[in-house]
């Protein structure tokens, strides 16, 4: 066994996927449930997508259920994708589902894998491309490592046809936007619980905030200022699928 073969594996295996995933039709930032949502809808129709999580383990918000308590509420809407994906769950009462959060973080990020999702982790979202026409082009990246350690050290770029900002409560794309684009994109902060309307809400609110971004999950509620909604996760899986589907049609005008 050689030390070495193991690490040339590792880095020639890593960055030939990385050098292949600097052009893709969709870029999206956070792996948790609308993210990762998103990238399977996306892939499945063979749409070539990568996920770039900051964090080491992706799932985002969801491992914990509500206030550590393992599960997650799904409402009757949602119930389809969890079906679709495999994941278990169990009728609480009429349309409140109850999943275990572990499971369906692993099988979420499993399934999405599986269709063709690519994911780096340990990689930060820290600004976007602009062009002339306002346009978003890509993502700009760097090592999480970077940040945490309080370097200066300039970024990679990747280039993309749509980009999805499903970084959860801090919307940190659409806030890179808004401060640097001179665009009419106001990140307005969300606002106290309420399930029922931030559930509807989030829904509404994934759509295309400006030309080539789309924002979708907790962000999209963020940027909009709706309401949060505490361990009920439906909303953030329909948003993520409403993501894919908006992302698809502005892959298909990219490339008409
Ligand atoms: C790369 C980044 C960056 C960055 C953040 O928080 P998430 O789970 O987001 P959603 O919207 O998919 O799901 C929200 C849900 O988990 C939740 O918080 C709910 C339902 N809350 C209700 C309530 O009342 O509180 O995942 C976002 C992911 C995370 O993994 C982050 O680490 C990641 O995005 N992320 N990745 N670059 N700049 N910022």
């Amino acid at each position: 066994m050689d030390e070495v073969t193991i690490s040339r594996a590792i880095t020639e295996s890593y960055v030939k996927e990385l050098l292949d995933y600097m052009d893709v039709d969709v870029a999206i930032a956070g792996a948790g449930p609308s993210g990762l949502t998103a990238g399977y809808c996306l892939a499945k129709n063979k749409v070539k997508v990568a996920i770039f999580e900051r964090k080491l383990s992706v799932g985002g918000g969801m491992w914990g259920g509500g206030m550590m308590f393992n599960k997650i509420v799904v409402q009757a809407e949602a119930k389809g994708i969890l079906d679709e994906l495999g994941i278990s769950s169990r009728q609480y009462q009429k349309g409140y589902y109850v999943a275990d959060a572990v499971e369906t973080a692993a099988t979420l990020c499993s399934r999405a894998m599986k269709a063709g999702v690519k994911i780096f982790n340990l990689l930060s979202v820290e600004d976007v491309m602009i062009r002339e026409n306002g346009r978003i082009t890509g993502l700009v990246l760097n090592w999480s490592a970077v940040s945490l350690a309080n370097l200066h050290v300039d970024p990679l770029a990747i280039r993309a046809k749509a980009v999805i900002d499903a970084t959860g409560h801090d919307a940190d794309v659409c806030r890179v936007v808004a401060r640097k684009s001179g665009a009419k994109l106001e990140v307005l902060g969300e606002k106290s619980m309420w399930a029922e309307v931030g559930e509807m809400e989030i829904v509404e609110n994934t759509k295309e905030v400006c030309p080539g971004l789309l924002v979708a999950g907790m962000a999209a509620n963020a940027v909009h200022g709706s309401p949060r909604m505490g361990a009920i996760f439906g909303g953030m899986l329909l948003s993520g699928k409403k993501a894919a589907e908006l992302a698809m049609t502005m892959v298909m005008r990219g490339e008409a």
